[in-house]
């Protein structure tokens, strides 16, 4: 039988890229791009407008499509749920509650729900950090992924659900831009790096983070969601690992291919969020339940990144 596949979110930055990639496997009509902006923004022959609020239109557009298997990305990330806590906690919250009740009710057979580093704090061993860590999160975004971690692995456990995850480090990608993350400056650098020839961060020089390029990610979400459920030791969400860089050091590597590049350091409140945050993860975990692994270093990420950004503003 064929899958038939939602995607909410899917104008955001990991949405864009990942309903392209499901597309090519499982066919255009067969995944459904979902987001709350309007149609026309949205130049997509297969869309819905959903307000994954929701719950009666999501359970509609379910049996409407016949949707076999959700990806559910509709978030509000780290620097915006902290201006808005009680607006980030419900929608990260109620959303991911009315998908794992279709899960459950067998109206759909597979669920995926992103995490995040974020549920990492102020207490977690900084370096390395393992699956198992002590994890007490220091901002909303967190504390919201990882009650939603302990929902995904109750529904598992209790009532046989098949809901998948991982927890993204930051992401960098040229097609869409982030919005409202901590993360975003390892994006927005390259963006001023080519249209200002210069960046100031809004985090201090030696803050190092976990990130990734967003063709690993999506490589590592739909193998993830394609691994054999007996191999899957992890239904709360899995730790992954790509790069560990602080700005100074990405900087370092963009002034490389441009020597005229500059970066100056002007720390704001999501210096906070990052510093509660790991600098470096363990994945051991993903890399034996499904063989996890990375193919982007800075320098590739930098090449692919530039190269690409040039094309696109031009
Ligand atoms: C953010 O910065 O909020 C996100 C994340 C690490 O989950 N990119």
């Amino acid at each position: 039988m064929t899958e038939k596949i939602l995607v909410t979110g899917a104008l955001g930055q990991i949405g864009s890229e990942l309903t392209t990639a499901l597309r090519e496997i499982y066919g255009e009509k067969n995944v459904l791009a979902t987001d709350i902006q309007e149609p026309e923004k949205a130049n997509d022959s297969y869309y819905e407008v959903l307000n994954v609020m929701d719950a009666e239109q999501i359970s509609e557009i379910v049996s409407k499509h016949e949707i076999t298997i959700v990806y559910h990305l509709a978030a509000m990330l780290s620097a915006t749920a902290e201006k808005f806590p009680k607006k980030g906690w419900d929608l990260n919250m109620d959303s991911l509650l009315t998908f794992l009740d279709l899960a459950k009710d067998k109206k759909i057979k597979q669920l995926y729900w992103p995490s995040s580093i974020a549920i990492f704090g102020n207490d977690t061993p900084k370096n390395n950090t393992e699956q198992n860590a002590h994890a007490i999160p220091a901002t909303v975004y967190g504390i919201s992924k990882r009650a939603g971690e302990f929902w995904c692995n109750y529904y598992h456990e209790k009532f046989g659900v098949d809901v998948r995850s991982i927890r993204y480090p930051g992401l960098i990608s040229w097609k869409t831009r982030p919005g409202g993350g901590t993360t975003d400056y390892a994006v927005d650098i390259y963006y001023q790096a080519l249209e200002e020839g210069k960046y100031e961060c809004f985090l201090s020089e030696n803050s190092a983070l976990p990130m990734m390029y967003m063709d690993d990610a999506i490589r590592a979400t739909i193998e993830l969601m394609q691994a054999d459920a007996d191999k899957l030791t992890i239904r709360t969400s899995y730790n992954l690992s790509a790069l560990s860089f602080t700005p100074k050091e990405i900087a370092e590597v963009i002034k490389k291919k441009m020597p005229e590049f500059e970066i100056s350091y002007n720390p704001d409140f999501r210096q906070a969020i990052a510093d509660s945050w790991p600098a470096s993860i363990d994945d051991s975990v993903a890399q034996k339940d499904w063989n996890w692994k990375p193919e982007f270093d800075l320098e590739k990420m930098t090449e692919a990144m530039l190269k690409n950004l040039k094309v696109k503003l031009n």
